[in-house]
């Protein structure tokens, strides 16, 4: 048997590009330095993190299939697909996981296209506007959902 992953922090498109264009919205860190970031704060819960990036939509719907027996719980930033994508809102209800919703910036205060999330039904809560120590307390909210279960 495979051995389970506590936490996917499942990161959606362009958010390769962490820390190269603007810095005033998104912060200087690369996505690099936010999986660091992640890691040292899971060992501290002892939980195992698998940290994922796609910029594609049906490659995150097919990583969040697999953590319907791989994994405890998501984080995820699903980046753009938040404010379009039913599939991804279809696979996190599938998944039947604890969903953290995760965003760098604070959407409610950005365009009105960004006032929508396909996600928000389907989370149990939502971190969002606190740069990337929101990656922090999502993972000590999931882990805390996860202890709960
Ligand atoms: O604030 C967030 O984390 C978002 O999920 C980021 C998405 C945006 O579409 C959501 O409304 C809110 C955009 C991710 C784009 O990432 C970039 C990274 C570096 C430079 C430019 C964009």
């Amino acid at each position: 048997m495979v051995e389970k992953t506590d936490i996917l922090i499942l990161n959606g498109p362009n958010l390769n590009m962490l820390g190269v264009r603007e810095p005033d919205i998104y912060g200087h860190e690369s996505l690099n330095d936010v999986e660091h970031m992640c890691r040292d704060r899971a060992q501290l819960l002892k939980m195992s993190i698998d940290f994922r990036q796609s910029n594609f939509e049906g490659e995150l719907v097919t990583i969040i299939q697999k953590a319907r027996d791989n994994a405890r719980g998501i984080i995820i930033n699903p980046a753009a697909y938040t404010h379009t994508s039913v599939a991804i809102q279809d696979a996190l209800k599938l998944a039947e996981l604890p969903v953290v919703e995760l965003h760098l910036s604070n959407p409610h205060a950005r365009e009105p296209f960004r006032h929508n999330s396909y996600v928000s039904p389907v989370a149990a809560g939502i971190i969002c506007g606190f740069g990337s120590f929101g990656y922090i307390l999502a993972i000590d909210a999931i882990a805390r959902l996860i202890d709960s279960k």
